[in-house]
């Protein structure tokens, strides 16, 4: 009886740590703050949008593309690394964007070499 709540501790701890060291091993570039936030309301059409990851990102190799709520893509330029913080991606906006809702595509390198991507939404008042 004792014994069989021990292998279960000792299951329960295994099974953690693998999953601990699992997301670690995969701790590639993930999206850690993008502005406009995830599901933020904005006031106006934002200048830029900014990605900031969780490690270095290759510019050459990442890129962000946005889609209006007709799926259809907005005019952005292209994405740039930011001089001073090579995990953050800045998107210059230079045709304000109307009101209305944006999912935002990104997709990034990471200096490791491993590809990720992902996507959120943001709406213009
Ligand atoms: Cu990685």
């Amino acid at each position: 009886m004792k014994k069989t709540a021990l292998n279960r501790v000792v299951a329960l701890l295994l099974a953690s740590s693998a999953l601990a060291f699992s997301q670690f091993a995969l701790a590639h570039a993930h999206l850690k703050t993008p502005v406009p936030a995830d599901k933020a309301v904005v006031e106006g059409s934002p200048q830029n949008l900014t990605l900031t990851f969780t490690e270095d990102v290759e510019p050459a190799f990442s890129g962000v593309e946005v889609l209006n709520a007709q799926n259809q893509p907005v005019a952005v330029e292209k994405a740039k690394l930011n001089d001073k913080q090579h995990d953050q991606l800045i998107v210059p906006i230079s045709k304000p964007l109307p009101s209305g809702q944006y999912q935002v595509n990104w997709h990034v390198l990471s200096v490791d070499g491993h590809k990720t991507k992902g996507s959120y939404a943001f709406s213009v008042k």
